[in-house]
């Protein structure tokens, strides 16, 4: 039975899961470089706007002496780095990866039989102080098998997680899953960082041919893959997110007015690792690429 959750990084992402799960009556844990080892009482703004007051226990860099799952949710490249040094101690303890991008799984030193779940998800969550979380968007989490445990198993987690924040679907090709939500990542997030805009901007005649070129490298890539994407679905899901996103801003559009690393080494930067493997060119995406990391080079060294 699932019944204590510790969730490593204490961002929006993982503050809102632990928010829903702990008033799901799971016991949680959140585990942060800047927590200290004492609960904090977060006020938590909801999509409704109804405002609530929750306390939650927080571990900095250290375990708690027991978890039946344990959620990495920070950003793509802090991912080998939070869970790596835990790996040996959880060898039998289902973990969850819950990032954008894609990549992180093949960096980290698994055991075959260490139980790995992949997840993605499309709620959106800000931060606005240590203390202080807003639920912007009600999204969607799709979770899946990576390795180590029987598909069943991963459809009980999935099952007990749609009972805190839903819909939570359990994908039989999380493969497919994330790639989709790559090919979303590859299309909006540069383009807003750069344009700095909100999603909804990108809906402009300006943005359309380098939102199509992006999706037509993705699914070069995809398909060379055997992936199984769908060109014209995935041009669908594409513009959906941008409509029901419209008024957000996009976590790299956020990373960078915020003078914060972005995860465009884990988007953009995952799908040309794939595309040079396969002499594939995908020229759109470089120049949006080498165009994010020129503004990362004026973000001063974290
Ligand atoms: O995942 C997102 C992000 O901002 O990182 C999207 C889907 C683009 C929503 O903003």
């Amino acid at each position: 039975m699932l019944k204590y959750i510790t969730i490593i990084g204490s961002g929006a992402i993982g503050s809102l899961w632990a928010y829903y799960l702990q008033q799901a009556g799971f016991i949680v844990t959140v585990v942060g470089r800047q927590c200290h080892n004492n609960p904090i009482e977060l006020t938590v703004i909801l999509p409704n706007q109804q405002q609530k007051k929750i306390t939650l226990n927080y571990l900095n860099q250290q375990l708690p002496s027991h978890s039946d799952l344990v959620i990495v949710a920070t950003k793509a490249y802090q991912v080998s780095a939070a869970i790596s040094p835990w790996l040996t101690q959880l060898i039998q303890t289902p973990i969850m990866l819950m990032h954008n991008g894609m990549g992180c799984v093949e960096q980290l030193p698994l055991n075959k039989i260490q139980p790995i779940l992949l997840a993605t998800t499309s709620h959106g969550g800000l931060k606005t102080s240590i203390s202080g979380l807003s639920h912007t968007g009600v999204g969607q989490t799709f979770i899946g098998v990576y390795q180590g445990m029987a598909q069943e198993q991963g459809q009980l987690i999935c099952q007990a997680l749609n009972r805190a924040l839903p819909q939570v679907a359990f994908s039989a090709s999380i493969a497919k899953t994330l790639w989709t939500k790559l090919a979303i990542n590859c299309a909006i997030n540069p383009l807003t960082a750069l344009a700095q805009c909100r999603n909804g901007e990108l809906i402009g005649h300006q943005h359309q041919q380098v939102i199509n070129d992006v999706h037509q490298e993705v699914i070069l890539v995809a398909t060379a893959l055997n992936i199984g994407l769908d060109d014209k679905i995935l041009r669908e899901n594409i513009n959906d997110v941008i409509h029901k996103t419209a008024n957000n801003y996009s976590s790299m559009h956020q990373d960078i007015v915020n003078k914060r690393l972005t995860e465009i080494d884990f988007i953009t930067g995952y799908l040309i690792k794939q595309a040079e493997k396969l002499a594939i060119a995908v020229p759109t995406n470089q120049r949006l690429y080498q165009q994010i990391k020129q503004l990362e080079t004026k973000i001063p060294s974290q």
